[in-house]
């Protein structure tokens, strides 16, 4: 087959400079949507043309017949729902046919959309038929059932202005700017490769010679919108990005951001990826191993074969309007110093064969081990080890929990003073007495109330922690639930280690350090934690401390030894 380059423009969903203005004017008394950052990556790419042919949020009749077999209502393929999921209060209060603006996250108004659906989706069966599997390990599904709002609303979009980006703005294209480039060019064909990771070497081996097998051009087109969460940062990668664009031949090379929102859909998604670059004007796509895969699912399995997404784009390949450029599995062969396709080695019991995995790289760089220039360049590895630094120089949390008076904050304190006196990092203790005298003070004992006091203490040790310093706090945190949620959170930038303070509720009333048991006891304190108020046990925390009959010295020094063992201090 033989893709012929049609590089008219695409059709975009924006109106006139002039039409804008005023329609940004008109459009500030309408009803408005706060987009999520998942909403705001696929508004972008449907006004500029990057999901052509969708002319907005879609209608029930096209999720429907898309979850069903990637067709909307007028029988275009198109394998991955895009709609806009918000809460059932905000939906109930519209009516069908009005118009809604819909805004950034700073509230700048982007667009305008008129309301022509509005239902309850089926969620188990969206993540069946789309993702393959109702099971949260799928980030998709996870996003799914725990972050999208539960009505969706469909409708045409008219388009403002396109969301705003400060960062590497010389890089960002859309699809009509692209083709433009190739037209002023002369390319032809154009191969694209999608990623979402930090190229090494195997990668640029890959795209040299998927461009050389096309007799094609190349488009790196990394997604900088959102990929699998845990991924390299988009930062860190353009840099590296930028730093290995030197090693490929400027005049048949370029590189471009595509802020897309994955949903690491795997097949379907290969395909839709198939259809964003159509749009963006190539003639090939990178279809490798394992294409957009989600990981394992919860009993331990992968989600999908490694070569389904290849399977499904061949039988797709013409509708889509690009030519796949299928690659497998690269690995290096020492004897040749060379990187060959692994199911093309014939003398493969004679030579050695080397492999760096995705998670022994993390391991490696988590560790500060050295990673080999077989398998990726310098520039490239000192840009992740900038950003990934050791554990041991890495910001983190350690979360006491336990009964008022269980001797948290004195074994917290003493945690702190020994982290000062090892020094390297900044300790910043979050006593539960302090945040609530400093950033609670208005906040009482009611289940709400501490949520919300928790939520606090846990978005500070969150900078905290994301700036690599180490937070220590030291609440009561009564439920589980809230725990785990600051975890989560915390768990983006750097370890979490939970300290149970294990001190029984007859202990801390024997001890009654405060005498707030007895006011308790006498119901002159209201909701008091273990008297009259629940507290959730930790079921698996890092740490368990047993306060009876050892002494503060000792138990902070089983959080250090902790500590070491997760390697998150250096050795002793
Ligand atoms: S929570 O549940 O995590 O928000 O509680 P926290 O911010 O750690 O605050 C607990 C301290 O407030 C005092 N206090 C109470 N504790 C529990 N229940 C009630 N009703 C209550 N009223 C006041 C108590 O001294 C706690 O101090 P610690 O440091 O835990 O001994």
């Amino acid at each position: 087959m033989s893709m012929s380059p049609n590089l008219a423009p695409v059709p975009e969903l924006f109106v006139s400079h002039e039409s804008a203005l005023k329609l940004k004017v008109e459009a500030a008394d309408l009803v408005s949507w706060d987009l999520t950052p998942r909403q705001i990556c696929d508004l972008e790419l449907l006004m500029n043309g990057g999901f052509n042919p969708l002319k907005g949020f879609m209608s029930e009749a096209d999720y429907d017949g898309v979850v069903e077999n990637m067709r909307t209502a007028d029988g275009h393929l198109w394998p991955i729902p895009i709609t806009l999921d918000v809460n059932s209060a905000f939906a109930e209060a519209l009516e069908i046919g009005q118009d809604i603006a819909l805004r950034d996250q700073e509230g700048v108004i982007l667009a305008t959309m008129t309301v022509t659906d509005r239902w309850a989706p089926d969620k188990a069966r969206e993540a069946e038929k789309v993702f393959g599997a109702d099971d949260d390990a799928h980030p998709a599904v996870n996003y799914l059932h725990n972050t999208a709002g539960e009505i969706y609303l469909g409708g045409p979009v008219t388009g403002i202005q396109q969301p705003v980006h400060y960062d590497f703005r010389g890089r960002r294209d859309t699809p009509n700017e692209l083709r433009a480039y190739f037209r002023k060019l002369g390319w032809r064909k154009v191969v694209a490769f999608q990623t979402r990771n930090p190229l090494h070497r195997a990668h640029q081996e890959l795209t040299f010679r998927a461009a050389r097998e096309a007799q094609a051009n190349l488009l790196i087109h990394p997604v900088v919108g959102m990929t699998k969460p845990g991924d390299v940062d988009h930062f860190t990668r353009v840099r590296c990005y930028e730093a290995v664009l030197d090693k490929y031949p400027s005049a048949t090379t370029t590189m471009s951001l595509l802020n897309l929102a994955m949903r690491m859909a795997g097949p379907r998604e290969a395909v839709w990826h198939g259809l964003i670059r159509r749009n963006h004007g190539c003639t090939h796509f990178i279809v490798g191993r394992d294409h957009a895969g989600p990981g394992k699912n919860s009993a331990g399995e992968d989600f999908y074969g490694p070569y389904d997404a290849q399977d499904l784009f061949r039988e797709h390949q013409d509708e889509i309007g690009i030519e796949m450029v299928d690659f497998k599995h690269m690995v290096y062969v020492q004897e040749r110093a060379q990187y060959e396709p692994a199911d093309e080695i014939a003398d493969k019991d004679d030579v050695t064969i080397l492999n760096i995995s995705g998670t022994e790289l993390r391991r490696r760089l988590a560790e500060g081990l050295e990673i080999p220039e077989w398998f990726s360049f310098p520039e490239v590895v000192s840009e992740l080890r900038k950003t990934r630094p050791p554990r041991a120089q890495q910001g983190f949390t350690v979360f006491f929990t336990g009964f008022s008076g269980s001797g948290k904050s004195t074994i917290a304190n003493a945690l702190m003073v020994k982290l000062m006196e090892m020094g390297g990092r900044p300790v910043t203790l979050l006593d539960g007495d302090i945040v609530r005298k400093n950033l609670s003070s208005e906040l009482g004992f009611s289940k709400e109330h501490r949520d919300l006091n928790i939520r606090r203490i846990g978005f500070v040790a969150s900078e905290i922690t994301k700036n690599g310093g180490i937070a220590i706090c030291a609440p009561i945190a009564p439920y589980a639930t809230t725990r785990r949620a600051v975890r989560e959170d915390i768990e983006q930038c750097g370890a979490f280690v939970e300290v149970h303070v294990a001190t029984s509720i007859e202990e801390c009333e024997r001890r009654d350090r405060k005498g707030l048991y007895k006011l308790a006891r006498e119901g002159k304190i209201k909701e008091f934690t273990g008297i009259s108020d629940p507290y959730d046990v930790p079921v698996n925390p890092e740490i368990r401390l047993e306060t009876e009959n050892v002494d503060v010295d000792n138990c902070a020094h089983q959080v250090i030894l902790k500590l070491e063992q997760l390697g998150l201090i250096a050795g002793m």
